[in-house]
This record gives C-alpha cells, structure tokens and sequence, in this order.
C-alpha cells in the first residue's frame, strides 16, 4: 500500500568509504557546486506531488561533462548512490532519494549550454540540463520545431525528457523523445564517458546504445548532452475545442481528421468533463469555451507548415461541418486567433495542477491499442466503481496515441484516508483492464519507485531477466538511482 506521504524517516549509516567520498566530491567540485543544509536541499528530496520524501548526504551541481565524471567516479569506489536529477517533475518518485540509504542527488541544472546549432542538419546538441521550453524557443527563433511539448515544459530538462522517453501532446505526429534523439553523451555508472554525439539520421554499426539510456529514467548513467532532431516549423496551427458524443466519437473524429487533413494532425487529446471542472473552479481566469457542458471534449490541433497554410483552415472547417452533421461532434469552437488557442491550451494543460489542488488522486497512465479506447473507459470505469462506488473519473490525454491519464479521485465528500486504503484495489483494477486490453501501465511517465513492485507483474519473466542482466551489466553495484524502476 502506498500511503500519501512518505514521511517515515529510517536511519541508516554511511560506510568510511562513503564519509570520504562526500568529502573528495566537495573537494573536486568547489563550495559552489553542491549543497548540504536540509532545508536548501528539501526541492530536491520531494517529489512534484509531495508523495516521495527522500533524504540525501548532498545535492552536487556539476557544470561539465568531465565533473559528472569526476563524481560518479568517486562514488562507484566508495558505492555511494547518485539520483540523478532534472526539473524534478517526474509523476513516479523516478527523480528523488530514497529515505533509506544514504546517496547524493546529482542535479544537472548548470549544465545549459547548447554545444551546437546546425540549421542544415536540423540539428541541435544540447547538455542535459537544459530547460525544455527553452529549447523549443530556440530552435523557433532560427526557424526550426523541437516538437517534444507537456505541461512541465518549463521546468522539466531534457535530460530528464530523455531519461523517461517523455511523451506530451506532440507524439501523434513526431514519437516520442526517444524517437526526437540523433545521438547522446552518458556518464556510465564506473564514471567513463561514452561519447555518443552523433548528428547522423543512418547509422547501422552495431548495437544502437543510446535506446539503452532512452527511459532508463537514470538507471543504467547520466545523460549529460543529446543530439536533437528538428522539424520544419509549423507556418499555420489551427485548434478546436469539440465536444463529442462519446468517446467512440472521439475516436471515430481522430480517424477522421487523420485521413481527411491529410495526416496534419498534431494533437488529439481527450479530456473529460469532470477535468473541465476542477480546471474551471482552481485556475483563475478559465472559460469553458461551449455555451453547455457536455460529458467528453476533445483539443484537436492540425498544422501545416506550408507558406499559405489557410487552406488546411479551411478543411479543418469542412471536418468539423461534416463531423457535427454526423453527430460525433456536438458542438465545437475553433480558435480564431493565438490567444484563444492558448486558452484551449490551458484548459489541458492544468488538467494537473487543478488536480492536485482538488485533492487525491490516484493516478493511471496507461496506453492500450487506440481501437479498444472506448472499450477499455468503460469496463475500466466500472471496475473502479465497483471497489469505489462514489469515485470520481478525472480522464484525460493523448488518446491520439492511446495514451489516457486514467485518473481516479476521491469522492467529494468521503475521507482521504478511505480513498487511500484502497490506493491498491483501485489500481489493481485499472491495471487488470489494461492488461486485458493488451495495454500498458505506464505509457510516458515511467516506472520510477510508484510502479516497481507492478512491474514485475505485468512484465514477462523473460523481459525482467533481460532488464535485469543490463541493469547488472553496467551497474554491477546498483549506485545509479537505487529503488526505482527494477
Ligand atoms: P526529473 O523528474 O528530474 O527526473 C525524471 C527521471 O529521469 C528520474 O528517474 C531521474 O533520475 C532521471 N533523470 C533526470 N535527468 C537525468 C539525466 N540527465 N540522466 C539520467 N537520468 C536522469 N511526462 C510525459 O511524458 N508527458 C506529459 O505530458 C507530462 N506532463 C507533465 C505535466 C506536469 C504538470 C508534470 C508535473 C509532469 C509531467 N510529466 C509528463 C512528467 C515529467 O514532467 C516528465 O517525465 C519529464 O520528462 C521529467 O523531466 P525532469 O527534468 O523533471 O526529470
Ligand atoms: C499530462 O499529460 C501529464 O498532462 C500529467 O502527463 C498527467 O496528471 C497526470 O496524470
Ligand atoms: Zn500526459
């Protein structure tokens, strides 16, 4: 059983080895580059939703690829364990300490340069800590896309973007992170360097390591600069906010907007009304853009990056005509400037904050063949009421790539606690489904510490041995980020 906060404190002890260690770290790095007083380090132990509370000997701020180096190196002599850290916006406790053996949080925020631009090439290379959102500018002010786009944008790095394969709302049309990535830098778990900073689309010579590092969410090293692959940048980008009859419905417009836009669908994310509502009642400034509520919505979004993109406008029209003569939709607004399609946007991209402030939740980031969506929210659903018959449904996300956050709140007006003792029966019914269903328990956010033990349920045996001979061969003393994943 998971509890809401993981505030148990164990007590444990540092080997010789390891009080040495931390003191050469401190040497190798200067008084600047890491901290040791609680409270500064309390951002760093917590995780975004204040379930995992960890504990660390220090936080180290390393601003090279070669102090990385220098401090794993030191660790893996003393076998002092590293958790390596990003924005620190992970859902599954991936980012922080455990609370009950001693290691050091190694942050990767001062590492932000960009090593190299390369236009032609629809390249960039750029060092791990490096804030998403940043990325994505840079790359528009000299014309180009980075595509990889979720809510945490502004604080997430992309190197923690990389160690989960983050997914977001733009994987419909270019994958996810792994498939954003030309070539990477890791620190292995001994302290080597395996430099990796190919900038080529082809390259067949053997083994492909980078997919090794590519959401093994700091398990397996330290990605401390990535080759990124560019897109043209998108001229027009239209967005609709429809209401639809079911989510059949739903499904049946995706296939729709796929095959009549002539596959310039970006985004497709579902969103129900119960999201709506906490969004409307905790986010200043929110409007529901359709004059009546309705059950499901969706924010469909094409892009072209033609120079006269009004055309697609204009099919867009034409799709959501034909759409609302059908019956799937009910009714739908399409944003007629930037301001109204950022509004859109901030009805999604709250979804979790609201949620957070609303409340518990128990959270399901699940994915199952995009055909079975609609099978899968039902019987889903009605395996959660049956454990809990006043729970609240909050389902959201990239049902474009049969991705559905598959949320379960607590009943408006029952106790946390209640709520909480059946954490495990409410997951273990949404996991079940899914399973049936032929889909997965975690689609983008990874395993970290909140779906370990699942893990081993739902994986063949033959798969967790395969994982575990990896994780073996490169961290033979299990230092990098002990606890999660296996
Ligand atoms: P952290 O949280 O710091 O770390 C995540 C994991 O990666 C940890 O296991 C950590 O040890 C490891 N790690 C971090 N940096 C490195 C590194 N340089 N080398 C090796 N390992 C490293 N996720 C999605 O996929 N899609 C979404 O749409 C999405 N939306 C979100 C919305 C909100 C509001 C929030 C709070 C989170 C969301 N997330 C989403 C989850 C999270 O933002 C992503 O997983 C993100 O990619 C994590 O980046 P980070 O820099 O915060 O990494
Ligand atoms: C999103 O899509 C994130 O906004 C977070 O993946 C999902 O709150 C969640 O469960
Ligand atoms: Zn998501």
């Amino acid at each position: 059983m998971l509890s809401l906060s993981k505030a148990r404190h164990q007590t444990y002890e540092l080997t010789a080895a390891q009080l040495e260690a931390l003191d050469k770290i401190k040497t190798v790095i200067g008084p600047s580059g890491y901290i040791t007083e609680l409270d500064a380090m309390q951002p760093h132990v917590v995780d975004w939703r204040g379930i995992y509370k960890g504990r660390a000997e220090l936080v180290v701020y390393p601003k090279t690829t070669q102090e990385v180096a220098d401090i794993v190196k030191i660790c893996a002599r003393a076998m002092l364990p590293i958790v390596p850290q990003g924005g620190n916006t992970s859902m599954c406790g991936g980012s922080v300490p455990l609370d009950s053996s001693p290691s050091i949080v190694l942050c990767l925020s001062r590492m932000n340069r960009i090593r190299d631009f390369d236009k032609n090439n629809y390249t960039m290379t750029v060092e791990a800590g490096c804030i998403l959102q940043k990325l994505q500018q840079i790359a528009s002010e000299s014309d180009r896309y980075f595509p990889l786009s979720l809510a945490a944008e502004g604080s997430c790095m992309i190197g923690g973007n990389l160690a989960t394969n983050a997914g977001g709302t733009n994987v419909l049309r270019y994958g996810n992170a792994r498939e954003l990535v030309l070539g990477l830098e890791v620190v292995l778990p001994d302290g080597q360097i395996l430099e990796g900073l190919h900038a080529l689309r082809k390259d067949n010579t053997g083994y492909d390591l980078k997919h090794l590092f590519l959401g093994s969410e700091g398990t397996l090293g330290i990605i401390t600069a990535a080759v990124l692959k560019l897109f043209p940048k998108p001229q027009g980008i239209y967005a609709a906010y429809c209401a639809v009859s079911s989510v059949s419905a739903a499904i049946e417009l995706l296939n729709r907007a796929r095959t009549e836009s002539g596959d310039c669908v970006e985004t497709f994310e579902l969103i129900s009304r119960l999201v709506m509502d906490l969004v409307l009642k905790h986010i200043p400034n929110s409007q529901d853009p359709l004059n009546q509520r309705y059950q499901h919505y969706v924010l469909l979004e094409l892009v072209s990056t033609a120079e006269d993109s009004r055309e697609l406008y204009n099919r867009f029209e034409t799709i959501l005509g034909k759409a609302m003569e059908d019956g799937l939709i009910l009714d739908a607004a399409l944003a007629q400037s930037e301001v109204q399609r950022q509004a859109f946007w901030s009805l999604r991209e709250n979804a979790t904050e609201s949620q957070k402030i609303e409340g518990a939740s128990i959270k399901h980031d699940i994915s199952v063949p995009i055909s079975v969506i609609p099978e899968f929210y039902e019987t889903a659903w009605n395996a959660v009421l049956e454990v809990e018959p006043e729970a609240r449904l909050i389902a959201f996300g990239h049902a474009g790539d049969g991705n559905l956050h598959f949320n379960v709140a607590e009943p408006e007006l029952g106790k946390t606690e209640d709520f909480i003792d059946n954490w495990d029966k409410i997951n273990e019914a949404v996991h079940r489904t899914v399973h049936k269903y032929g889909g997965s328990i975690s689609a983008e956010h990874g395993i970290g510490q909140l779906k370990r033990e699942e893990l081993a349920h739902y994986k063949t045996e033959t798969a967790l041995q395969v994982m575990q001979k990896i994780k073996t061969a490169l961290d033979p003393n299990s230092i990098m980020n002990p606890g999660k994943v296996i």
